[in-house]
């Protein structure tokens, strides 16, 4: 089999095995440090003892922000395989969405300092930062816009998986596009800190994330136990995550709202 003629999903995986063998080593890196600082003394991160505690940002960001590619490339990989399946097509623009998934991989690893616009680096450094955050739109956008393709003008069948697929759709959609604005770095000075960027997170991890698996779950279960679950049943426990997600971040928005924060 050549690379081509991959699924999807194993591209996806791909991607994020490459992200979880350079990434993890660095956290793994940073622990060593910190046991070193704690046990002998030594100042690597805390200022007290002649340390830099940004140092320390640096390192956990260089491996949390591709981290969260860890967790969603995955997912997309999932819909990317539920889509075609449902819209009873084959998916439309099969290179491009599997080389935008290692293109995720790779940009993940250049935009770390976007989580510390406000943490002293410089301007130069924080524009370049933004600039390359704002390249992850791209891939990411050739893998929606190929999503939409897929389904337009097909003839879906909205069973218990693509229902998941949809509504991952609108919930990652919203994950995404926020994160333009705090790519964005005037205005990110301002939303850092902020339940704007818990807000984006948890659209991305449980809209994106979540979502994503419980519709990989239901697509592949008939193959992993042998057995088909209830159709009915799946579309309603369906139903109620989507609607608990919406109402739940209606009543925080509108909490925080009322709170003034
Ligand atoms: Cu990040």
């Amino acid at each position: 089999m050549g690379w081509f003629q991959l699924p999807l999903f194993v591209w996806g995986i791909y991607a994020t095995a490459i992200i979880q063998v350079l990434a993890t080593p660095v956290l793994g890196i940073t622990m060593v440090l910190l046991i070193m600082e704690r046990a002998f003394n030594i100042g690597i991160f805390d200022a007290q003892i002649g340390g830099d505690p940004v140092l320390f940002q640096h390192f956990f960001w260089f491996y949390s922000h591709p981290a969260v590619y860890i967790m969603i490339l995955p997912g997309m990989a999932i819909i990317s395989e539920i889509i075609p399946t449902f819209s009873r097509r084959t998916i439309f623009g099969y290179r491009l969405i599997a080389l935008s998934s290692v293109a995720i991989a790779l940009i993940g690893f250049l935009v770390w300092g976007h989580h510390m616009f406000t943490s002293g680096e410089s301007a130069l450094a924080a524009s370049i930062f933004s600039f390359l955050t704002f390249l992850v739109a791209i891939p990411s956008g050739i893998k929606v816009f190929n999503w939409m393709a897929t389904m337009y003008k097909s003839s879906i069948s909205l069973e218990t998986p693509m229902l998941y697929a949809v509504s991952f759709l609108l919930l990652f959609g919203i994950g995404g596009l926020t994160g333009i604005f705090l790519g964005a770095l005037s205005v990110d000075i301002h939303l850092h800190d902020t339940y704007f960027v818990v807000a984006h997170f948890h659209y991305v991890m449980m809209g994106g994330t979540v979502i994503a698996f419980l519709g990989g779950v239901h697509y592949w279960w008939s193959k992993m136990f042998g057995r088909m679950y209830n159709e009915t049943v799946g579309r309603i426990a369906c139903c109620i995550v989507n609607s608990s997600l919406y109402i739940s971040s209606l009543l925080s928005g509108a909490g925080y709202w009322a709170l003034g924060c």
